[in-house]
């Protein structure tokens, strides 16, 4: 009999497929990207870059089929701007993109770090040359945020990781014009105890719609003897009411395992930011840092993760 549990990511062969040796500029580390699909099917990756001196800025990398041939931009796509901006004083991590077709625009929540904490900012590009700063939504210590691609009842929702005593949980936000948040309500909660999943969980990709309901991919953190665990669980949520949660896989389904993976800045860690979709609009490529370190990608059905769900939730 065959003890091993299911895949439902494939690890691509060439992983690490980016990492710091690739930059046109000196710097420390690449990892945890967003990831797009540009309109000629580029994908897009802005990538977190931190640089020497521990600070973070954003940079885009372009490949025509999402595996190798990247063209980086020879120069940072997205500094901090403490000036206008001072709660990007030590820099800009994370981002989660999200286009949006109501404003033919992509939508890019990031991470802005100042000397209060973590919070969740809001930029938005059409062509991720020029972008257009809405400065920070949330105030800290909130992170792991993006958007929904639409209105939901004719508010725009996003999801965040405020944290709080005693757990930081998932929660969204409903806003009218990007800029005013409220109705904020509690989406997806940590688990407590021995649970791989305890005491901190936080949106890794934006959602994916699917017919069956809002697709999540999250990670979970375990606090070891030996440092931090990140890996990753699935949940399916409500697509008129996402804070109402239909399944929720008990198992962890991805965590590190490579050599990639385990050893790096911050060992044992996946963190994904981005994802995109084949055409067939099933496969689905997941973008991840691997240890704080490199970026790697691995492949998935859509199909197959929501059998899962179903079975396992
Ligand atoms: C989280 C985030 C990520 C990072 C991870 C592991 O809190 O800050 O940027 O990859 O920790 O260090």
């Amino acid at each position: 009999m065959n003890n091993r549990h299911p895949e439902l990511f494939w690890r691509h062969k060439r992983n690490p497929i980016l990492s710091v040796a690739d930059w046109p500029y000196p710097a420390n580390s690449v990892f945890n990207p967003g990831a797009t699909l540009l309109a000629d099917g580029t994908t897009l990756l802005l990538c977190r870059v931190e640089d020497r001196r521990g600070h973070s800025h954003l940079c885009a990398a372009r490949s025509a089929n999402g595996v190798d041939n990247w063209r980086i931009d020879p120069q940072p796509t997205l500094l901090p701007d403490p000036e206008h901006f001072p709660e990007e004083r030590w820099g800009i991590e994370d981002p989660r993109i999200t286009y949006l077709p109501e404003l033919g625009k992509y939508a890019i929540v990031y991470t802005a770090y100042t000397s209060s904490g973590p919070g969740v900012a809001l930029a938005l590009t059409e062509d991720f040359d020029r972008f257009e700063r809405y400065g920070m939504i949330m105030p800290p210590e909130d992170k792991n945020a993006a958007l929904f691609p639409h209105r939901i009842s004719g508010y725009w929702v996003l999801v965040h990781r405020p944290v709080g005593a005693p757990g930081a949980h998932m929660w969204l936000s409903y806003s009218p014009d990007l800029r005013h948040w409220g109705s904020h309500k509690l989406m997806l909660e940590a688990r407590r105890g021995a649970w791989w999943n305890a005491n901190k969980i936080g949106l890794s990709p934006p959602p994916i719609e699917t017919p069956q309901g809002w697709l999540v991919i999250y990670h979970g953190v375990r606090q070891t003897a030996a440092g931090s665990i990140y890996r990753l669980g699935l949940a399916l949520f409500d697509l008129q009411a996402p804070e109402r949660c239909l399944k929720r896989g008990d198992e962890w389904i991805f965590g590190p395992e490579q050599p990639y993976e385990q050893r790096g800045d911050v060992d044992n860690v996946v963190f994904p930011c981005g994802y995109t979709v084949a055409p067939d609009g099933d496969t689905i490529h997941l973008y991840y840092g691997a240890a704080d370190t490199s970026i790697a990608l691995a492949t998935g059905s859509i199909r197959a993760i929501l059998e899962w769900l179903e079975q396992h939730g």
